[in-house]
């Protein structure tokens, strides 16, 4: 059967998550908000606007419009700054390998990413020939766990949503996989991603006969 299979983007497909930490950190440092790894477990997958809005729970600040949109211009552009030199190493190990044996068994591709600097990541790497549709954060209104983006992605390629397949690094991805009716394959930690129907630390421990098995199921 043809089946869909999405990417996330930042923790799957580039190990970008520690960028957005950093640029996140520094933030969070100015305004005098402790910012540990594990808060930014909460991040992941999440808007930037609203993950400008967990750092300042955390710090039971409340702030004017005009200073938050001043923050997130600041965060992206420092965001940006470490992404100016990302070329091909940039991909975590094993995706590459994995995107080439769905398009060898002509297997749809899609983009699954709340980011909206998606695109220029994908070309950097060199990988956005693979993709058959992108949906980012350009493109929906409902961030994850909201399946918005997977179901716009599924519906790109043609493919119900019981037929797609979600690569997820993040707890409110997995759910938004999960919300959909979608296969949710978590990579990272599996005590994080407790939710996810499969695990993998990451795409070298996934076999391309898991895969196979996955496509004819
Ligand atoms: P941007 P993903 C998400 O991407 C990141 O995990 C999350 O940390 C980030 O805040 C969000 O994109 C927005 O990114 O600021 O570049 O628009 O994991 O869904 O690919
Ligand atoms: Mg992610």
């Amino acid at each position: 059967t043809k089946k869909a299979f999405i990417f996330d983007l930042d923790g799957v497909i580039v190990d970008t998550a520690k960028y957005h930490f950093l640029a996140w950190q520094k933030i969070a440092a100015e305004l005098g908000i402790e910012f540990t790894p594990e808060h930014n477990e909460e991040l992941k997958g999440v808007s930037r606007v609203r993950s400008l809005d967990i750092i300042l729970q955390l710090g039971k600040m409340s702030a004017s419009q005009e200073d938050k949109d001043r923050w997130l211009k600041q965060k992206n552009e420092d965001y940006l700054s470490y992404l100016v030199h990302m070329d091909q190493s940039e991909l975590l190990p094993g995706v590459l390998h994995i995107l080439q044996f769905l398009k060898d068994h002509g297997q749809p591709i899609a983009l699954g990413s709340a980011s909206k600097n998606a695109r220029p990541i994908l070309e950097k790497t060199g990988i956005l020939p693979y993709f058959d549709a992108i949906v980012d954060g350009n493109d929906v209104t409902n961030a994850k766990p909201d399946p918005e983006v997977f179901v716009q992605a599924a519906k790109l390629l043609g493919i119900d949503n019981t037929h797609a397949i979600v690569f997820e690094d993040s707890v409110a991805g997995v759910q938004a996989a999960n919300i959909a009716g979608m296969t949710s394959i978590g990579i990272g930690e599996e005590s994080i991603l407790k939710e996810a129907q499969y695990n993998f630390p990451d795409f070298v421990h996934i076999d391309t006969s898991f895969i196979e098995y996955i496509i004819k199921k």
